[in-house]
């Protein structure tokens, strides 16, 4: 199997340290360390206090075990009680809505926005979960692809100005205010790694007016550090997207400029 160099045990990787315990449900995340979208769903687990197990697995074998749980073969998944769930916004959607049933900590916040017109505002952090899967993510994967300056140059406007949309209406420090959200969750796995646009595509943080403070914010977050993994594993990992290597579904989507399933 070519493609990127996948780390199944080795130091540095934020499974490495998962505690795992019981609760109400039997809850197995199916997760890969380097995955973005995995992160997004174990920072969910994390922040709601939802005891879990941590499956490593590596998407790229569309192993039939992990073909079952989730059905394109991308990570994550999720086993509730054995039945299967899959997409991260899906999932987080899934996880805030079951919370108490799941075993959250009871002291935890929603993660929806907790001011005022609820349906409203949900319908409204649903849109900017869009923006950030339809805008945001598939521009990231797109200068990390782009090898040519002209090409780069490109790809970072349109980065910056999908980051700016978005960024131009978070409250601070979090997207809704005081408490992480699942706005927050959907793009906090891409402020993790967006060092690695500074190193090798010239973006600076301070691009994007309120970048650096909610990104500063996001990283910091006990959630989102628990299920971070070394910077150098992150950068040798996306080291395939900027090769341009076609073994994965994300990079051939963005790279045909096709919605990210
Ligand atoms: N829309 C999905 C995207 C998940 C996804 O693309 N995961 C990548 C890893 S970061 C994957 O499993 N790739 C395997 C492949 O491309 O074959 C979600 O939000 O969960």
């Amino acid at each position: 199997m070519p493609g990127p160099v996948y780390h199944p045990v080795a130091t540095g990787i934020a499974s490495d340290t998962v505690t795992q315990h019981a609760g109400p449900a039997s809850i197995v995340l199916w997760g890969g360390w380097f995955c973005p979208f995995t992160q997004r769903t174990w920072a969910a687990l994390e922040a709601k206090g939802i005891p879990y197990q941590y499956r490593e697995v590596n998407p790229y074998l569309k192993e039939k075990d992990f073909i079952d749980i989730s059905p394109h073969g991308l990570t994550p998944g999720l086993q509730v009680d054995g039945r299967p769930l899959h997409d991260s916004t899906v999932i987080n959607e899934f996880l805030e809505e079951a919370g108490s049933a799941l075993g959250a900590h009871p002291a935890v916040p929603s993660l929806w926005p907790n001011s005022g017109d609820g349906p409203y505002e949900k319908a409204r952090a649903r849109l900017w979960i869009d923006h950030v899967n339809k805008a945001a993510v598939p521009a990231f994967i797109r200068l990390l692809q782009a090898a040519s300056p002209p090409s780069q140059a490109a790809a970072l406007a349109a980065w910056t100005t999908a980051l700016d949309h978005i960024t131009a209406h978070c409250q601070g420090p979090f997207f809704f205010g005081n408490e992480i959200s699942l706005v927050d969750l959907a793009i906090a796995p891409w402020a993790v790694r967006d060092f690695i646009l500074c190193e090798k595509r010239g973006f600076r943080r301070d691009q994007v007016s309120g970048w650096t403070a909610w990104a500063e914010a996001l990283e910091r977050h006990p959630a989102v550090q628990r299920t971070t993994s070394n910077r150098d594993k992150y950068l040798e990992f996306n080291q395939t997207f900027m090769r341009n290597e076609d073994h994965s579904a994300v990079a051939k989507a963005a790279r045909a400029g096709e919605q990210i399933i």
